[in-house]
């Protein structure tokens, strides 16, 4: 499992987003001090029981507000998610930046050129494409498919990242978690990994490599409303079909 955290956030905040609602000790000044400490050794115990950590206050709780998987569609925006590529050939630094190298896909629906959409081996439905049988570029729900610099006959040689946006809709700490790894196992040019990359306003906040397993990650980040969450795939430096999803939870704390 992969386990990042942007460095604003410890450790005690990763923990506290499995507890659905953390303890709080100590609400009213009236009890007594021996009351207050018996109350308080049972709300640790059972905090270390359920497996969470006890968090004095404010008390906080953490709602699900964005689902790769469920809320993809074929249209661009929807519920606030963008299907994308970043052209790494033609970028003059060839670092990704998420305000100017992030281009929409421009076709959803099967890719009959490419196949992708027509395996037998792997489930991808309509997915976003660039142009079929010039690039392999394409975004599905539960993935996507970089392109590389590879001779692949009639195909493009250049290398592509797909990208999966979503613009948020909150303010505060975000845990964004999934899973990533290689799904198709077949074919030479497709042996190897590719790449993973979470980039949070321009900042790198997580990276990964898709092996031939799947794996899960978990991040925290804080965003603000209109902050761009990026979900990059690319070449390493081979291709193939990946699975990238995430679940984005924001957490909140009562005034
Ligand atoms: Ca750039």
């Amino acid at each position: 499992m992969f386990v990042v955290q942007a460095p604003s956030i410890g450790r005690q905040h990763l923990l506290e987003t499995s507890c659905r609602q953390p303890a709080t000790l100590g609400t009213s000044r009236s009890r007594s001090s021996a009351r207050a400490r018996v109350h308080g050794a049972l709300a640790v115990s059972l905090a270390l029981v359920a497996g969470c950590r006890v968090e004095t206050s404010p008390t906080s709780t953490t709602t699900l507000v964005a689902d790769s998987v469920h809320e993809f569609s074929g249209r661009q925006g929807q519920r606030n998610w963008f299907y994308g590529f970043w052209n790494r050939s033609v970028d003059a630094n060839g670092s990704y930046d998420s305000t100017t190298d992030f281009q929409l896909l421009e076709h959803f629906g099967d890719d009959p050129k490419n196949g992708l959409s027509s395996r037998s081996e792997f489930t991808t439905g309509k997915l976003w494409n660039l142009r079929d049988g010039s690039y392999y570029t394409s975004l599905w729900a539960e993935g996507g498919h970089p392109h590389g610099e590879l001779e692949l006959g009639e195909y493009a040689s250049v290398e592509h990242w797909a990208v999966r946006r979503w613009v948020s809709t909150v303010d505060g700490a975000v845990n964004i978690r999934g899973q990533i790894g290689k799904v198709m196992p077949w074919g030479k040019l497709w042996k190897g990994g590719c790449k993973a990359m979470i980039v949070v306003d321009g900042k790198t906040v997580f990276t990964g490599t898709m092996g031939n397993q799947s794996d899960t990650y978990s991040v925290d980040s804080q965003v603000h409303r209109g902050s761009t969450i990026d979900f990059l795939i690319g070449p390493d430096p081979s291709i193939g079909v990946t699975t990238f999803t995430a679940v984005i939870k924001h957490r909140s704390v009562a005034p």
